[in-house]
């Protein structure tokens, strides 16, 4: 029998627990696109008390120095223009290339946009605005999450700002196959790597590969039709996708599993659900997130399926309940 990625989705299914970030997200994308802008300065300005990102290197805010230099120079109602536009979507010069930005880009877009907002170069918030009540209720479902919950959403709405690119063809800004600019580690990698109840050799040597941004080691270990299915996304499908991706997305990284169940199924293959904490190098030690990974490996010992979801709470580290 061979293993369908439909079917793959669904194993440990009756540990998911409803998370609390897309309906955080959902909430935020009913509120108009002022409200919008006004609810993530006040929910990073907040954020900003007790844990802020590390800055971009240079060779990635240079990906995006030509929208800053233009945003810079722009009158305040410009740059709330620039802004609006982002937020909702709309099909502008400025809003098709950060539509181009790979997620750290966008990120590390915004971050200094921040900067520049608390120098007063660039205005935050628009002229004359007035908060709507839906802000406060947004502000207060955020404040019910962990921290890197909290991250979680932030990084997730400015990833969904800007143009929709998917459906057109590249675009020469910025220019076609610049290298995403590597993260610095500022801790060693782990390498040895532990985890309670597995010794799955293919299981051990992603975590080992990834903690060390060996991603051509991480894909070997895929079978060339195998997916890696990101929290809150579709399955990513064959191994020059996933390649592309870890190398746009998955730099950087701590993994730190701490715990997991191994099943052999009926035809040789297995299936693990491991628990423990990633980092992220936007925020270092500072936050921790607790997920899930859930492999299927084939009878042949190479990773068909691997899905990583956000936990709903710390409590679920140690829901490793079998099926
Ligand atoms: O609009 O095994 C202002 C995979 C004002 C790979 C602002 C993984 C207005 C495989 C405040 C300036 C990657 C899937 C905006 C594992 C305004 C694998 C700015 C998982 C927008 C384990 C806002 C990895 C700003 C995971 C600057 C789970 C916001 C990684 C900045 C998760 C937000 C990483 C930042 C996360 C958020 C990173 C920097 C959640 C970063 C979040």
């Amino acid at each position: 029998m061979s293993l369908t990625i439909q079917s793959a989705q669904s194993i440990f299914s009756n540990t998911q627990v409803p998370s609390l970030i897309p309906a955080t997200i959902a909430l935020f994308d009913q509120l108009n696109v002022d409200d919008q802008l006004a609810y993530l300065w006040y929910a990073y300005t907040e954020m900003g008390k007790t844990i802020t990102p590390a800055a971009p290197g240079a060779a990635r805010l240079q990906l995006a120095e030509s929208l800053l230099t233009q945003i810079k120079l722009m009158s305040p109602e410009e740059q709330t223009k620039v802004m609006r536009d982002l937020a909702s979507r709309a099909d502008t010069p400025i809003s098709r290339s950060y539509g181009f930005f790979s997620v750290n880009t966008k990120l590390a877009f915004w971050y200094e946009l921040g900067e520049l907002m608390k120098q007063g170069v660039v205005t935050p918030i628009p002229v004359g605005y007035q908060m709507s009540p839906g802000v406060k209720v947004v502000l207060e479902a955020t404040q019910k999450l962990d921290q890197g919950q909290q991250i979680t959403v932030l990084r997730n709405t400015v990833v969904n700002m800007g143009f929709d690119t998917s459906e057109l063809a590249p675009s020469s800004y910025p220019k076609a196959g610049v290298e995403e600019p590597a993260f610095q580690r500022t801790t060693p990698s782990i390498s040895s790597v532990k985890i309670d109840g597995v010794t799955e050799p293919a299981v051990l040597g992603y975590i080992e590969a990834m903690n060390a941004d060996n991603f051509d080691a991480a894909i070997a270990l895929f079978t060339a039709d195998g997916a890696l299915q990101p929290p809150f996304q579709k399955p990513i499908v064959g191994t020059a996708a996933i390649a592309k991706y870890m190398r746009e997305e998955a730099q950087g990284l701590n993994m730190m599993p701490q715990q997991g169940i191994c099943e052999v199924r009926g035809d040789g293959s297995k299936q693990l659900k491991i628990t423990g904490v990633v980092q992220t190098p936007w925020f270092g030690v500072t936050v921790g997130m607790n997920i899930a990974w859930r492999f299927l490996i084939n009878p042949e010992g190479k990773i068909f399926f691997v899905a990583i979801d956000m936990l709903a709470s710390p409590q679920e580290l140690l829901q490793l309940t079998r099926v």
